[in-house]
């Protein structure tokens, strides 16, 4: 066994001399990346922005809300967040985050995880850019 165990290093180190530099950059590019697009969120909220990569001002909600034109919002150009949102970041303590592209929990529907964010929303699905309207909590 000792001996096999040795020639097997042995042909590791001639076959992938360059390989521990590669392991080494790729999880380190990764979270690179992931920190330079890490949005700013208090544990517990749900948070969106008026614009794509979490820039403008900043919206939250903690709870379920039917009518995002009930939100008020200067960053906004309807004064509220109806139809607004560019990116979102799910902080809730639970579960996942519902959004609709209409009041009343209507309309389309997509699902954000907890603990993910969407930098730009009309990369993510197209034409919900700029069209939630209502957001609940969990699956009921
Ligand atoms: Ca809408």
């Amino acid at each position: 066994m000792m001996k096999k165990g040795w020639v097997v290093v042995a042909t590791l180190v001639a076959a992938f001399g360059t390989a521990p530099v590669a392991v080494q950059a790729a999880p380190g590019t990764a979270g690179t990346a992931a920190e330079a697009a890490a949005p700013s969120c208090a544990a517990g909220d749900l948070c969106f922005w008026p614009h794509a990569n979490y820039r403008g001002q900043r919206g939250r909600v903690a709870g379920d809300n039917p009518d995002w034109r009930k939100l008020p919002s200067a960053d906004c150009p309807g004064g509220n967040w109806d139809d607004c949102a560019s990116s979102l970041a799910n902080r809730g303590r639970e579960c996942t985050v519902y959004l609709y592209k209409n009041y009343n929990y209507r309309g389309e529907e997509h699902s954000l995880s907890r603990n993910d964010q969407v930098p730009d929303i009309g990369r993510w699905v197209p034409g919900f850019n700029d069209s939630i309207s209502s957001n609940r909590w969990c699956r009921r």
